[in-house]
């Protein structure tokens, strides 16, 4: 018999048929986002599931879905998933690196221009027809990107990929607080500085966050830390929601604590703390980092590689391409 998998939202309908060729699958053509009874319902007798980060994979759900043997998450990041729990478990995870590195590298670019020049704010005036020939120093004047310092905090793949973008594209001066400092030769490569996070928070004009979530993570960036910034800096935040404090962020941003922000990532998303509607020195976006058309169909193959390998099918039957916990392998 063949196993049988779920796919927990509305993906690239020619990909899907490529886990059709190997499993019975059971797709949310509706890509309506399940409850945690709804999905442990859907789970029942399926051996894999393609994932993503709208679904909690913990302990209780697992305890409820004997039969499954592999967790393939669609996004480089998965801390929807308890991998702990998976692994006691047996339970194969895999995630998408690389795919996802330079679409989401120049999303964070993109996030952080508009917001150190404040796009979003002057189209919004814009089409308020607010628009009048007058105020050439002071309307809507932004801060310099080019030549500033960038701090990053969090230097894998993506954080290196923006710090090139930074030195050489921007003539920026680039400094990175992380768990461990890169390699020095990987350091030369990017043109990044390490320096400690204080540093990191006293000497960027521009803060880009680009570190997993974890729970030592949470709320990394409160008022604390937003107190130690400069008035002039801004923070973009391409990384999770919850790192940082989203309520002590809108009081900073409406105090001037610093000039602006751009938010890809919330607390609870896709609700948005009411506060950060109300400013207006912030751009928001959707989480979007990763999405370009080739960006997301690259991840959704490889998650389907991943799945296809995961459960003993295909050429690669049992080395699945990018897992998380390989020593379930091994077991
Ligand atoms: C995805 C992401 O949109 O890769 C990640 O970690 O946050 C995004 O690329 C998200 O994970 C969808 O599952």
């Amino acid at each position: 018999m063949r196993p049988s998998v779920l796919v927990t939202r509305a993906t690239f309908p020619d990909i899907a048929d490529r886990l059709r060729e190997h499993f019975e699958v059971t797709a949310n053509a509706a890509d309506t986002v399940w409850t945690p009874a709804e999905l442990i319902a859907q789970l029942q007798g399926k051996q894999g599931v393609m994932s993503t980060g709208s679904e909690r994979i913990d302990a209780a759900l697992l305890d409820a879905c004997p039969a499954l043997k592999a967790v393939c998450n669609v996004g480089v990041g998965y801390n929807n998933v308890d991998v702990a729990a998976c692994t006691a478990r047996g339970v194969l995870v895999t995630n998408t690196p690389d795919v996802l590195t330079e679409t989401t590298a120049d999303f964070g670019f993109a996030l952080m221009l508009a917001t150190a020049r404040r796009i979003t704010e002057s189209e919004r005036f814009v089409r308020r027809g607010e628009w009048q020939k007058t105020g050439i120093y002071d309307q809507m004047v932004g801060n310099d990107v080019h030549g500033a310092t960038l701090g990053i905090l969090g230097m894998g793949r993506i954080g290196q990929a923006i710090a090139r973008r930074a030195a050489l594209g921007f003539d920026m001066q680039v400094i990175y607080h992380n768990r461990s400092p890169l390699a020095p030769e990987a350091e030369a490569r990017v043109h990044a500085r390490y320096v400690d996070k204080a540093t990191l928070l006293k000497e960027a004009d521009h803060l880009i966050l680009v570190l997993p979530y974890s729970p030592a993570a949470h709320h990394a960036i409160g008022a604390a830390e937003l107190a130690q910034m400069k008035p002039t800096a801004t923070l973009t935040n391409i990384a999770r929601g919850g790192i940082v404090d989203d309520e002590a962020l809108a009081q900073a941003l409406r105090q001037g604590t610093i000039a602006a922000a751009g938010l890809d990532v919330f607390e609870g998303e896709p609700r948005i703390h009411p506060d950060l509607l109300t400013v207006p020195n912030v751009v928001l976006t959707p989480h979007i980092g990763s999405a370009s058309v080739s960006t997301r169909r690259a991840m959704a193959a490889l998650t389907v590689d991943n799945l296809i390998a995961a459960l003993g099918r295909g050429p690669r039957a049992g080395q699945p391409p990018t897992p998380v916990n390989p020593q379930v392998l091994q077991q």
